[in-house]
């Protein structure tokens, strides 16, 4: 089964949405399988932004990501990275589809509420810096019910 990165951002945290986004995951069908509430020490914002580095806005996302508490998580499902980036919606709030997340909490490309990995590919890589010991496994009951 496939699986990927997701963090939710602290303007996400701060504005209360915790909740509301987890529960969209879940009742997507996607499982939790890893999860973790922290603050973003620099070195691991870098690792996870490297190809942002050198962009201009860098300076200010960066901040911005380490302004307060990230949670960060792992789900897994069919085709997840797909799924989640779907959930999440285009990376400014105000091209983002009414129904994702961003376009539902978002008004600015620079408090965008949520990362997703934006590839199988970059699922692995984000997974492998923000939870090198893996994650927890287990079978969710409804399985049978959500695949064919
Ligand atoms: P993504 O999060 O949808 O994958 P990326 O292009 O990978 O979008 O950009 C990473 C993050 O950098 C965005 O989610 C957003 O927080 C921030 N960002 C991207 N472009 C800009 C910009 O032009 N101004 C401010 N922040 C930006
Ligand atoms: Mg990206």
């Amino acid at each position: 089964m496939d699986r990927t990165f997701v963090m939710i951002k602290p303007d996400g945290v701060q504005r209360g949405l915790v909740g509301e986004i987890i529960a969209r995951l879940e009742r997507k069908g996607l499982k939790l399988v890893a999860a973790r509430f922290e603050r973003l020490p620099e070195e691991r914002v870098d690792r996870h932004y490297a190809e942002h580095l050198e962009r201009p806005f860098y300076p200010g996302l960066k901040q911005y990501i380490m302004s307060g508490p990230c949670l960060l998580m792992v789900v897994e499902g069919r085709d997840a990275a797909k799924v989640v980036r779907t959930l999440t919606g285009a990376t400014n709030p105000i091209e983002a589809a009414p129904g994702t997340i961003r376009g539902d909490f978002g008004l600015e490309i620079g408090r965008n509420v949520i990362h997703a990995a934006d590839s199988p590919e970059s699922a692995a890589r984000e997974i492998g810096i923000h939870f090198p010991d893996g994650v927890v496994e287990y079978d969710r009951i409804d399985a049978p019910v959500l695949y064919e």
